[in-house]
Formats: C-alpha cells, sequence, structure tokens
C-alpha cells in the first residue's frame, strides 16, 4: 500500500498529506476549493482536481474535513461513492459515535472497507512522539489502515470493533481538554494579575502532569469501584476551594465565569446531600440521578 489519497487540505488534511509523502507514500489529494494561498507547495502531494480520479489512485482514501456533515457532502457523489468501492475509507473527521456508526452503514452498503479514527493531535504535532490516533471498526480494515496511520503518530490504538468507539473516545477526552483549558484561560489571569510569568505556569503544569493525572486516576476508579465514600478530598472541601476561587476573583478583578460556575456545580453536590464524599461524587451529579 504505497499511495495513499487524502480528502480535504484543511490545517489537518495538509499536515497528514505531508507527513505521509515525506514517509514515502505517493500522495494525491483533494479539496473542496482551490489550495489556500501559501500552501500550493505542499510538499510531495500532488492534487487533483476531480475527486473520483483522486480516489481511484489509491487502496486507501483518508477523509479530514471540518464534520461528517461535510463529509457526506464529499461522499453523496455517486461517482465517488462506486470509485471508493473494494477500498479503504479512513475517517479522521470530528464526530460523534452516531455518525461513525451511520458512515459505517454507509460503507457497507457501497462495499467500502471502513474504520473511523480521532486524532489527538495539533496539526504541528502530527508524525511527532507526542501525536495519538484512536481507532475502531472491523478488525480486518483496521489491519489495513495501521500502516497508513503508524507514520502519523507515534501512539496509534485500536479501540475495538463497534465503529462509535473512537468518536466516544475523542468527545470524552476532548471535554477534558477543554474543561482544561478553560482552567488554564483563568489560572493564567490569576498569574497575569499576580504579576506572574504566563510562561512559569505552563511550564509548572507540565511538570505536575504526573501527579494531576494521577489525581484522574484515582477519580475513574473511585467511579468505577463505587467507592466515593473513601473521601480523600470531599465535595463538600472543594466546593469550599471553588468558592475561595470566585472571591479571588472578585479581589483580582477577573472575571468570576469560571470559579462561580465551579462553585455552583460542586455545590450541587454538596445540596445533594453528597458533601461527605469523595469529589467524583460529580459523576453521579452530572449523570442526573440527583435532579
Ligand atoms: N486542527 C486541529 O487542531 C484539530 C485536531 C483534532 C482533529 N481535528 C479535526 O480534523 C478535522 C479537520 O480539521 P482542520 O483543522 O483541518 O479544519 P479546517 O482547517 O477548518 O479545514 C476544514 C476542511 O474541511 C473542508 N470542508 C468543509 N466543508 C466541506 C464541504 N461541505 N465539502 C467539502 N469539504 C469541506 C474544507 O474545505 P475548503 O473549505 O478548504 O474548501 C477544509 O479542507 C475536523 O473534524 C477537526 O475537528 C483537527
Amino acid at each position: 500500500m504505497s499511495s495513499v489519497t487524502m480528502i480535504g487540505l484543511g490545517a489537518m488534511g495538509l499536515a497528514l498529506a505531508r507527513r505521509l509523502a515525506h514517509a514515502g507514500f505517493e500522495v494525491r489529494a483533494w479539496n473542496r476549493t482551490a489550495p489556500k494561498a501559501g500552501l500550493q507547495q505542499p510538499g510531495g502531494v500532488r492534487f487533483e482536481s476531480d475527486l473520483a480520479t483522486a480516489v481511484l489512485a489509491s487502496p486507501v482514501v483518508i477523509i479530514c474535513v471540518t464534520n461528517y456533515e461535510a463529509a457526506r457532502a464529499v461522499l453523496a457523489d455517486r461517482e465517488v461513492a462506486l470509485a471508493l468501492k473494494g477500498k479503504l475509507l479512513v475517517q479522521l473527521s470530528s464526530g460523534t459515535p452516531q455518525d461513525a456508526r451511520d458512515a459505517d452503514d454507509w460503507a457497507r452498503a457501497y462495499g467500502v472497507e471502513y474504520v473511523d479514527g480521532a486524532i489527538m493531535a495539533t496539526p504541528s504535532q502530527i508524525g511527532s512522539a507526542q501525536a495519538a490516533i484512536l481507532v475502531s471498526g472491523l478488525e480486518d480494515a483496521w489491519l489495513k489502515a495501521r500502516p497508513v496511520l503508524s507514520p502519523l503518530a507515534a501512539n496509534v490504538a485500536y479501540l475495538g470493533g463497534p465503529p462509535g468507539l473512537a468518536a466516544a473516545a475523542d468527545i470524552a477526552i476532548l471535554s477534558y481538554l477543554f474543561c482544561a483549558l478553560l482552567g488554564f484561560y483563568h489560572g493564567a489571569n490569576v498569574y497575569r494579575a499576580e504579576g506572574l510569568p504566563i510562561a512559569a505556569f505552563g511550564a509548572m503544569l507540565e511538570q505536575l502532569a504526573p501527579t494531576l493525572t494521577q489525581m484522574v486516576r484515582h477519580e475513574a476508579d473511585t467511579i468505577t469501584n463505587d467507592s466515593y465514600h473513601e473521601a480523600q478530598s470531599s465535595a463538600r472541601i472543594v466546593a469550599e476551594t471553588a468558592d475561595t476561587m470566585a472571591r479571588h476573583a472578585q479581589e483580582a478583578g477577573i472575571d468570576r465565569e469560571i470559579p462561580a460556575f465551579l462553585a455552583n456545580i460542586f455545590g450541587k453536590a454538596v445540596t445533594a446531600g453528597l458533601g461527605e464524599q469523595q469529589v467524583a461524587a460529580l459523576f453521579k451529579i452530572l449523570r442526573g440521578d440527583h435532579v
């Protein structure tokens, strides 16, 4: 499998295409619109203006566009669908597990092998030791996809047969990341308000990463083992700390939205009578048990 076709040359699609070309693949690429200014020299990637021609050129076709709606718009062309017959389609656009299941159904109907993937990396991380790609779908298809995905990320993890697994993990991980980023932006304002360098905050978080992720792991174990009553960090003490953070924001003249949100949501555990349980009791609140 030395030839790959890339559909979608946005920031991520272009990074994927360039990396595959660098790894020795013959890369054909198609994008809905002409390559953006400054991207006319895509580093060994050959543009095709006709999508069906691009698809016919390779046994493996990767699609990475804005979302599944965009992917469906691309694949709705019957000539393209027929060109994909007998080939492997690797979906790397972001979507929901249901999007992935629908795409898998579509692929079966057209005789296309299919794997669904989720990229855990920014475009500049593609091909690096920090990049990860999660994959789900039939094992035979995964085994064909693996040699193409391996140059793109040091960690390419196969999650199993149900096509929605990668999308489910993607949404769960992004929910963690996006909340962490909001916390970071608030924390960066705390640093700024006290005249501290924000770069030092980033460096400290990097240094503390093993400690912080061990805490997250402990939360997962608490939920899995239903051991909420063994509270090391109770929901009450976390809610009180969030109140302190909200008071600090007011004192420092920082927007209060993030700490006020935290105080409100952790406070719900206290109101529900779970204050003396491990803070992981918030999982039960978010599950909707106590509404
Ligand atoms: N960039 C990132 O950091 C994240 C990292 C994690 C994974 N995501 C997902 O990757 C998908 C593509 O993201 P992207 O960063 O490449 O996005 P854009 O630079 O905005 O490019 C979008 C491409 O999609 C094409 N497109 C959009 N709508 C359609 C359509 N209806 N028909 C055909 N193509 C369409 C667009 O084409 P054009 O506007 O240039 O003509 C771009 O090629 C995404 O799912 C992320 O969540 C990236």
